[in-house]
């Protein structure tokens, strides 16, 4: 029998595993009743630290997520890892001695693992990370460390989404800096240069801060560039001091929540509104007459929209959150 979202969620709170990790696929996949779920879970979450991890394929983010988490369970932190990632070791297809390393943060107690594909969820990629984040957060993970490749739109969505944010360069990339410039560049709060035990590091450290101090950041707040090694775990109690450490400008802290509880408003709230506006008009046959209009010359996609959002302005129909009764089986 499928257990129902009340016995998940009691299992989330007994610290059931198992619980946690059915819970963030149904919420992953929207069954109805998921956003009761997540209300109820919401009061339970929001200790936890969620630390983003991002850079370019191949930087080395999943090697230092792995050498980080060591680090922060040898300290006593609980951690949950999601890798928005599907060439991600934690995923298969990695090198043999990735996989091993990988597989030793597998085994270990107070370590949870979850991988997350980039494409098919229904709730969008950037919410399903928050949502799962906030279930591993509920369950009293100390810490959660999200990692992303930071290349598309949505994956630096996704790093926005997080309380401190770790970009992975590498030496010898210097186009690399210059793909990076256009988005990730203003989001992050840590540079780490990861394969300092290659030459270059130093370099592209410089290369870093010179266009930091050209930035719009106050001189005296400017972002930490660090090295490190996730192969010689040179750096790695650093980076966990630094990323531990946090920010401690409480406006500043403010101003970054407001902006995240609105763009998780905003966003839930596009994605819920068109899905339910769509059902609508495929089911009150709507769309099917626009298009044979459209088709047949009677009217054009412009008008038949103007029309409709006219008709939604008068009341002719109405949109309804639909949030299921969260009590289906
Ligand atoms: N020399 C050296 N190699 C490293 C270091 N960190 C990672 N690597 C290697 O770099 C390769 C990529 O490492 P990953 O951790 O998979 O990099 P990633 O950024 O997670 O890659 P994607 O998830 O595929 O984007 C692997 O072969 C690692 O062994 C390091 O500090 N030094
Ligand atoms: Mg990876």
């Amino acid at each position: 029998m499928n257990p129902t979202w009340q016995s998940l969620i009691q299992g989330l709170k007994d610290k059931d595993v198992r619980s946690m990790a059915k819970l963030i696929t149904r919420v992953e996949n929207r069954e109805p009743g998921w956003a009761n779920a997540m209300a109820d879970i919401y009061p339970r979450a929001g200790s936890a630290r969620i630390f983003g991890i991002t850079g370019s394929p191949g930087a080395g983010k999943s090697s230092l997520t792995c050498e980080i988490s060591r680090e922060l369970s040898s300290r006593g932190y609980s951690i949950g890892i999601i890798a928005v990632d599907p060439s991600s070791p934690f995923s298969g297809g990695a090198l043999l001695g990735d996989r091993l390393r990988m597989q030793a943060l597998f085994t270990m107690k107070d370590v949870y693992i979850r991988s997350m594909a980039t494409r098919g969820m229904l709730g969008g990629l950037c919410q399903a990370a928050r949502d799962a984040a906030r279930i591993l957060d509920a369950f009293g993970k100390d810490i959660v460390i999200i990692e992303t490749v930071g290349v598309g739109q949505d994956e630096i969505e996704i790093v926005r989404a997080a309380d401190r944010v770790m970009l992975v360069l590498v030496p010898g990339q210097g186009d690399g800096i210059q793909a990076i410039k256009a988005g990730v560049m203003e989001i992050a709060d840590i540079y780490v240069v990861n394969k300092a035990d290659k030459p270059g590091a130093d370099e592209v450290a410089a290369d870093i801060m010179g266009m930091l101090s050209l930035s719009e950041w106050e001189k005296d707040a400017l972002p930490p560039v660090m090295q490190a090694s996730a192969l010689t775990r040179q750096g790695i109690g650093g980076l966990v001091d630094t990323l531990l450490d946090g920010p401690s400008d409480s406006r500043d802290i403010r101003v970054k929540e407001e902006m995240r509880v609105t763009e998780e408003i905003l966003s839930m709230l596009e994605r819920e509104v068109f899905r339910q506006v769509r059902g609508d008009l495929v089911q009150n046959g709507w769309l099917v007459r626009a298009v044979k209009q459209v088709m047949g010359r009677s009217a054009d996609p412009y008008t038949v929209v103007r029309k409709l959002l006219q008709d939604r302005a008068d009341g002719a129909f109405t949109i309804h959150m639909e949030h299921g009764n969260g009590t289906e089986e």
